[in-house]
């Protein structure tokens, strides 16, 4: 059987990515098909690492950060339910010890890292040697951008066109780029107000500007790809900022209004604009919470630094193919 355990434990690691191109909209909430495709770049040495087993217990043992959840808990109740998928009989229950590496600047989406990591670790268990882009579509299913952080360096996540969504998963680029670095700018890592699942289901529901988006983040997500393929870092940068400001304005057009920006996050969006004008090329991106995640070359980092840095906003730099 496939959800025999072959060995004690299983075990999975898997990076944190950001999303050049968005997802935002789902068009199956079973299954968590996307409405459009995204494509990202994932962050190595900031992800997730867990360790599963099979438990005697008759509910679920979760920890996370070395804390054992309450089985209520938000957290919990939703990896039990993704576990659900996985369990040979009724009476299955895992045991699970999930750790997030601390981000230095936080604003990145430990879903998407712990689901990967989640699904490499019963991969593991159950020994099914199952290829990155299976893996990919079985981590969709605890999360959407859990299908992209199979990989390292740049994903794209087909949206599929299949009901059943055995078309929609993500699949590698062959693209490496040592000179593009991320710069992660805090300005808050407290949880946000309005997750990503209720926020984007909001959109959909309710926002007239949406009805223009899945056509432009399809186009986007093809002019990214192609520019990533011809390092274009201009056409990746201004394409992926209008993406992600689009995708924006979006949330801020729905009902109740959904604005994950702070003051300091325009803040941080004037002093990209400034920075270009001086010609120093740097672009930036955002999810759903204040954080800029900034798109740069490594020849600017230290220009960039020291321009955030005299106004005191903290900004860490990660180049994803060191
Ligand atoms: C992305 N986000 O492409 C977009 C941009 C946030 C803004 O994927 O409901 O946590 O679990 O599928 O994957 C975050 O959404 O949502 C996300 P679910 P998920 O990175």
């Amino acid at each position: 059987s496939p959800l025999q355990a072959q060995k004690t434990r299983g075990h999975g690691q898997a990076p944190v990515n950001i999303a050049l191109s968005k997802y935002w909209g789902k068009r199956d909430k079973a299954l968590n098909l996307p409405i459009n495709g995204s494509v990202s770049i994932s962050l190595p040495g900031l992800g997730t690492e867990t360790t599963l087993s099979i438990t005697e217990n008759d509910r679920d043992i979760i920890r996370l950060n070395g804390t054992t959840l309450e089985p209520e808990a938000t957290f919990a109740k939703r990896l039990s339910q993704f576990l659900n998928w996985f369990r040979a009989d009724q009476t299955t229950a895992f045991s699970v010890d999930t750790s997030n590496s601390v981000p230095t600047a936080a604003g990145l989406a430990s879903s998407a890292s712990g689901y990967a990591a989640l699904v490499l670790a019963l991969n593991d268990l159950f020994d099914w040697q199952l290829p990155k882009e299976s893996l990919s579509l079985l981590a969709r299913f605890g999360s959407g951008s859990a299908s992209r952080s199979l990989f390292d360096g740049f994903a794209v996540w087909h949206k599929g066109h299949q009901n059943d969504g055995m078309d929609s998963f993500a699949e590698p680029l062959a693209t490496l780029w040592p000179e593009l670095t991320i710069g992660l700018v805090k300005v808050d890592t407290r949880e946000k107000p309005v997750g990503s699942t209720v926020g984007m289901q909001q959109t959909v529901d309710t926002c007239d500007l949406y009805k223009a988006w899945p056509e432009q983040a399809e186009r986007e997500l093809k002019t990214i790809v192609d520019a990533i393929q011809k390092k274009d870092f201009t056409l990746v940068g201004k394409t992926a900022e209008h993406n992600a400001l689009s995708m924006h304005a979006t949330m801020i057009a729905t009902w109740p209004p959904i604005v994950y920006w702070q003051p300091e996050s325009v803040a941080a969006m004037r002093m990209v604009w400034a920075l270009r004008e001086q010609g120093i090329e740097v672009y930036f991106t955002m999810d759903a919470g204040p954080n800029l995640k900034l798109l740069l070359q490594e020849k600017d980092q230290t220009a960039v630094k020291k321009a955030f840095g005299e106004r005191d906003i903290q900004i860490d730099f990660i180049q994803p193919f060191e």
